[in-house]
C-alpha cells in the first residue's frame, strides 16, 4: 500500500516538475531518473487502475502547476513541460478511457475562434483540463460556429470552451456564443484569451471566464 503511494507521488513530482521520460533532459535535478511515462506503465503493471493514477498522481500534479501559475510563481515553459509529461502518461491512460472501462467527469469541446490562429494559451487550457479528468476535442484554430455546433451535436452535454487573441475576433466570439444559443439555449460556454474580459463574456452571454487554465479548471469543477 505505501509502495503504491510512493510510486503515485514520484509520478505526480514528475509531472508537476515536467519530467517526461527517463531520456528527457529536463528538469536537470531529475536527469536520468524515469519520468512519467516509466512511472505510469509501472504503475498500470503493478495493478493500480487509471482512475486512481489520474486522481492521485496526474490531477494533484496538474493542479499545483495551475496555481503555481496563476500566481506567477511559473511561466509557459514550465507549464508546457509539466503538460508534456502529463501527456506521456495519458499515453498508456488513453486506451482504458477509449475502451469505457474508465469514465471522464465530462466532455469539453475547445477551439480558437474564426480568424484567430493563436493556439499556444488554447493548448494550455486544453491540457490542463485534461489534466482534471475531462475528455477533451480540440477543434483547433480558426474554428467556425458550425464546427462547433457540428461538435457539440456529436458530444451531448459537452462543455464549450472559446479562445480569442486579436480584439478583432472577439466580434466572431460574440458570434460563435450567440449561433451556439440559438441551437443549444442551456449549453455551458466558457471563454477566454487576452483581450476577453469577464464584462465581455457577460455581454456576449457566454457562462463564464477565466484569464488562466485553473480558473477554467475551477469553473469545470463546479459543473462536474
Ligand atoms: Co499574434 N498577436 N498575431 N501571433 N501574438 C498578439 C496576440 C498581439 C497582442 C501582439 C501585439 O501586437 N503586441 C497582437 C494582438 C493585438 C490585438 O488584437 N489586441 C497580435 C497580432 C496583431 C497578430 C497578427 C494580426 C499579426 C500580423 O500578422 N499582423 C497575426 C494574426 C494571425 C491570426 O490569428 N489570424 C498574429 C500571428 C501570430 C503568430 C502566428 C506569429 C503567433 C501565434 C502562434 C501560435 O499561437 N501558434 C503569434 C504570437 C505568438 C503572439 C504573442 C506574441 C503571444 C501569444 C501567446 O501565445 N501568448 C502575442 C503577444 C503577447 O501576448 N505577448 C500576440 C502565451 C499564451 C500562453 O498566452 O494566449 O494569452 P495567451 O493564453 C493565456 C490566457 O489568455 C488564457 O490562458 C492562457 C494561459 O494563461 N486563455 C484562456 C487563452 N485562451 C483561453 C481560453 C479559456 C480560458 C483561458 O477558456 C476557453
Amino acid at each position: 500500500m505505501s509502495d503504491m503511494k510512493e510510486l503515485l507521488d514520484k509520478l505526480s513530482v514528475c509531472v508537476e516538475f515536467g519530467k517526461i521520460d527517463i531520456k528527457s533532459p529536463y528538469p536537470p535535478t531529475m536527469r536520468d531518473q524515469e519520468g512519467a511515462f516509466e512511472l505510469t506503465r509501472i504503475a498500470l503493471d503493478t495493478g493500480i487502475s487509471p482512475g486512481e493514477i489520474l486522481e492521485e498522481a496526474l490531477i494533484p500534479a496538474m493542479s499545483r502547476v495551475g496555481h503555481k501559475f496563476s500566481r506567477n510563481e511559473i511561466f509557459v515553459p514550465q507549464m508546457l513541460m509539466a503538460a508534456k509529461a502529463m501527456s506521456s502518461s495519458m499515453i498508456h491512460l488513453r486506451p482504458y478511457y477509449l475502451s469505457g472501462q474508465t469514465k471522464r467527469k465530462g466532455t469539453f469541446i475547445i477551439g480558437t475562434v474564426t480568424g484567430d490562429l493563436h493556439d499556444i494559451g488554447k493548448n494550455l487550457v486544453a491540457m490542463m483540463i485534461e489534466g482534471s479528468g475531462w475528455e477533451i476535442i480540440d477543434l483547433g484554430v480558426d474554428v467556425s460556429a458550425d464546427k462547433f455546433i457540428q461538435s457539440a451535436e456529436k458530444h451531448p452535454g459537452a462543455v464549450i470552451g472559446l479562445s480569442a487573441l486579436l480584439t478583432t475576433t472577439m466580434e466572431n466570439m460574440r458570434r460563435t456564443v450567440s449561433t451556439l444559443r440559438e441551437k443549444y439555449p442551456d449549453i455551458k460556454i466558457l471563454v477566454g484569451g487576452a483581450p476577453v474580459t469577464a464584462e465581455f463574456c457577460e455581454k456576449i452571454g457566454a457562462d463564464h471566464y477565466s484569464p488562466d487554465p485553473q480558473g477554467a479548471v475551477d469553473y469545470l469543477k463546479i459543473l462536474a
